[in-house]
């Protein structure tokens, strides 16, 4: 592969950090699993629009491409290459405020995880996914109480079935550019599949980014029921399923951008004054570190004034901060709504 030239409209953090002399230094680098610079960057190379345009292999890629890595790492989370990453799930130590049901409309928190030893969707070989969703499945099977569920593979169900649970924002996409360029589409859609609670509220993605997606969610804005619920079911996975954890990086995530907690606690919320006075708008989501997105997820348009509203920084800060910053940022973006209203 010869060293990419990125057009100057491209703003990815890949075309940021992607220097000449990077690129000599790693070109021929090849992880345990034979992951490589080329497969690192393949995604980012081939959608230019991309916000970021890496993924990883392994946990391995991140030590052996950290002349790169190391750099969006600091760029995407603010975390420097000598910090350590410290995980917090006490539930009692968010200090809640109680997010008005007037605005907000649903809460969702989710984490990815991998399993240790195996590695990441971006490169692993049909038999061991379908080790992954054989293991996953089985101790997913075993939850009881409030997380019991059912598991269902994608292979088999209907689309009708499909895009109804895409629609009502339980489901992942299919045929997404940016996993697609990743290698992360491979055998689609041989072991993938959702698991959820009788009330889809307790949900579980395989092998779609990362090899589990663990969700909780709700109607209205009970941020603390949501995250008790999640705190629980990830606490009950671990009992039986060992994921992949770095001392620096916290846990391993196939996109830089969900390292540490992997956690993206969200919020539709409407707002629709603010929508008219997006710099207002930006001004506190930039102050709470907090991202914007579309109703359908990343890379959706935003439709009603209704905003994905959920926390940027997901590694140096724990899963508890980053919940807080999500509910802070939210608690001023409705103070400032009321405020537009008179
Ligand atoms: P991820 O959360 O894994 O980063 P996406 O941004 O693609 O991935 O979102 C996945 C799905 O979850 C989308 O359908 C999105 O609309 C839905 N979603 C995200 N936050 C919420 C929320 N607070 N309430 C309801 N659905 C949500
Ligand atoms: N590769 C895509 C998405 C990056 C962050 N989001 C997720 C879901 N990992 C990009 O670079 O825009």
């Amino acid at each position: 592969m010869d060293y990419p030239i990125f057009p100057k409209e491209c703003t990815s953090l890949l075309s940021k950090y992607l220097s000449q002399d990077i690129f000599e230094e790693l070109k021929n680098k090849k992880t345990t699993n034979g992951f490589t610079l080329a497969n690192a960057i393949n995604s980012g190379v081939k959608n230019l629009d991309s916000g970021i345009g890496i993924y990883a292999g392994d946990a391995e890629s991140y030590e052996l491409f950290s002349a790169l890595f190391n750099k969006i790492i600091e760029d995407y989370h603010g975390f420097s290459s000598e910090a350590t990453h410290k995980s917090n799930l006490t539930i009692d130590d968010v200090k809640m405020k109680e997010l008005d049901d007037d605005y907000v409309l649903s809460t969702r928190i989710r984490v990815g995880r991998n399993l240790a030893n195996f590695p990441l969707g971006t490169i692993i070989s049909k038999v061991q996914r379908d080790e992954v969703e054989r293991l996953v499945s089985m101790a997913l099977n075993a939850l009881e109480g409030e997380l019991a569920g059912e598991y269902f593979p994608l292979l088999g169900m209907t689309s009708e079935v499909q895009n109804r649970l895409i629609k009502e924002h339980f489901l992942f996409k299919e045929g997404d550019r940016f996993l697609e360029a990743a290698g992360l589409n491979r055998d689609w859609a041989e072991g993938r599949g959702i698991f959820h609670n009788h009330d889809k509220t307790f949900l579980v993605w395989l092998n779609e980014e990362d090899q589990l997606r663990i969700i909780s969610m709700q109607k209205g804005g009970d941020v603390l029921k949501v995250f008790s619920r999640l705190v629980k079911a990830i606490n009950e996975l671990e009992k039986q399923l060992s994921f992949s954890y770095s001392e620096r990086l916290g846990y391993i995530a196939s996109c830089p951008t969900n390292l540490g907690t992997a956690m993206r606690a969200s919020v539709h919320i409407k707002l629709p004054k603010l929508a008219e006075d997006m710099s207002r708008f930006k001004a506190i989501t930039d102050k709470y570190h907090l991202q914007i997105r579309g109703m359908n997820g990343e890379h959706s348009e935003t439709k009603e004034a209704i905003f994905d509203i959920s926390n940027r920084r997901r590694l140096g800060v724990t899963e508890v901060e980053a919940v807080q910053d999500m509910i802070d940022g939210v608690e001023a973006l409705i103070q400032m709504e009321k405020k537009l209203e008179g």
